[in-house]
């Protein structure tokens, strides 16, 4: 198939997991047609089935703020036309779902072409941004204007169908890990460094945004550490680094707590945690989490959106009310100070994660597209 790919450059999950499902349909002999801004930041080598077409939006004295819309719809068409593509799949729906919209109504009227369009929902598209006055009324047509909807978790598609008056079928077609990438490796001396006195590591990665709550990840630590020598280490950067930083001044833990900025090779660093902390507000699947249990690390997790669907109470990790930082510590110090079951833990991470292996997930949306092709024809013919 020829796939037209729109999605976030940046390093939000839902360009990940775009830029990963991009690659891994390019492994298996499809052509992928990459559109946006920028180019994504996991796409960074040589493929000769992938192709990478960067949205330019002129400058003009008029334009307080460039109008990436219509610019991104324009080149969609021309993508479409001239590479000839078989279907366009947008990852996060605001403006990705829309614009794809225009761009089918564009061809349809200057081309007779009808080009099939997926939507894959990730989560604060929904849960908080999409379902924003300012913007739930686009957000609801374009999803009801895809030929396909997909959504991350079974929570997100339900909350989906309560926020939305949505007609469309949603199909959810959970994460995916690629082993080859993220799996435990060796990297005691690296260990050694950090926690010279054998201390357990605690692990925190996000875009520090609000909804990721990362106080609560070091108000979690400073109870722990009050029972288990230990060290945690906040990866990524974003809004809420500084009142963090200022968080762990006030309470007197900068001994024990580093802020890594952020890191390409999360994997090289999961190979050192013990325990990764995931406190948030809000999450429709929680990739990073899974992207630790590939890893062999255990999650300490609120209960939220789709986090059940991936961290198994009492089996992968721990499962808490958001915000409810006094039962994540107890949890966190029951396995910590249990050798014999932090070894349990690790190893069943390992297995759930196994479930979301990168080849069994593609060839879902391989069937999916296939189905919303076929039925797009069918359409064309009636
Ligand atoms: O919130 C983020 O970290 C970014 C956001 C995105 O869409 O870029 O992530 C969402 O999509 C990820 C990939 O599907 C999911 O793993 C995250 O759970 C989800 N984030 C939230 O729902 C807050």
């Amino acid at each position: 198939m020829r796939i037209g790919i729109v999605c976030y450059p940046t390093y939000g999950g839902s360009g990940v997991v775009a830029t990963e499902l991009g690659k891994g349909l390019a492994d298996r002999g499809h052509q992928v047609h990459f559109v946006s801004y920028a180019q994504p930041a996991r796409l960074d080598s040589f493929h000769p089935n992938i192709f990478f077409h960067e949205v330019r939006f002129g400058e003009y004295p008029l334009f307080e703020y460039p109008p990436y819309e219509t610019a991104l719809a324009s080149t969609l068409v021309d993508v479409v036309k001239y590479q000839q593509l078989d279907i366009l799949h947008v990852h996060y729906a605001i403006p990705h779902a829309s614009v794809a919209y225009m761009a089918k109504k564009v061809l349809l009227n200057q081309d007779n072409r009808y080009i099939p369009v997926v939507t894959t929902l990730h989560g604060t598209d929904i849960t908080l941004v999409g379902k924003d006055p300012a913007y739930a009324p686009v957000v609801q047509m374009a999803i009801n204007k895809s030929d396909g909807v997909t959504a991350v978790s079974k929570s997100l598609r339900d909350q989906t169908f309560e926020f939305f008056d949505i007609q469309n079928d949603i199909e959810v077609i959970y994460n995916f890990i690629d082993f080859e990438r993220f799996r435990k490796k060796n990297k005691e001396h690296f260990k050694r460094a950090i926690a010279p006195g054998g201390e357990k590591i605690l692990m925190h990665i996000s875009n520090f945004r609000k909804v990721k709550r990362v106080e609560d990840a070091i108000r979690v630590f400073e109870k722990v550490l009050r029972a288990v020598p230990s060290k945690l280490l906040l990866v990524g950067d974003g809004p809420e680094r500084q009142p963090a930083e200022a968080l762990c001044r006030e309470l007197g833990l900068c001994e024990n707590i580093l802020f890594l900025g952020k890191q390409d090779a999360v994997e090289e660093l999961l190979a050192i945690a013990d325990l990764f902390v995931m406190p948030s507000e809000s999450e429709s699947f929680g990739l990073a989490a899974l992207e630790a249990m590939a890893c062999e690390v255990p999650v300490l997790s609120s209960n939220v959106g789709g986090l059940p669907e991936v961290n198994e109470h009492g089996v992968t990790g721990f499962l808490s009310p958001v915000g409810d930082v006094d039962d994540m510590a107890r949890h966190a110090i029951t396995l910590l100070t249990d050798e014999a079951l932090l070894e349990r833990f690790k190893a069943n991470a390992l297995q759930r994660a196994a479930q979301f292996d990168l080849a069994h997930i593609l060839p879902q949306y391989e069937a999916y597209y296939r189905r919303v092709i076929e039925r797009a024809v069918g359409q064309i013919r009636e």
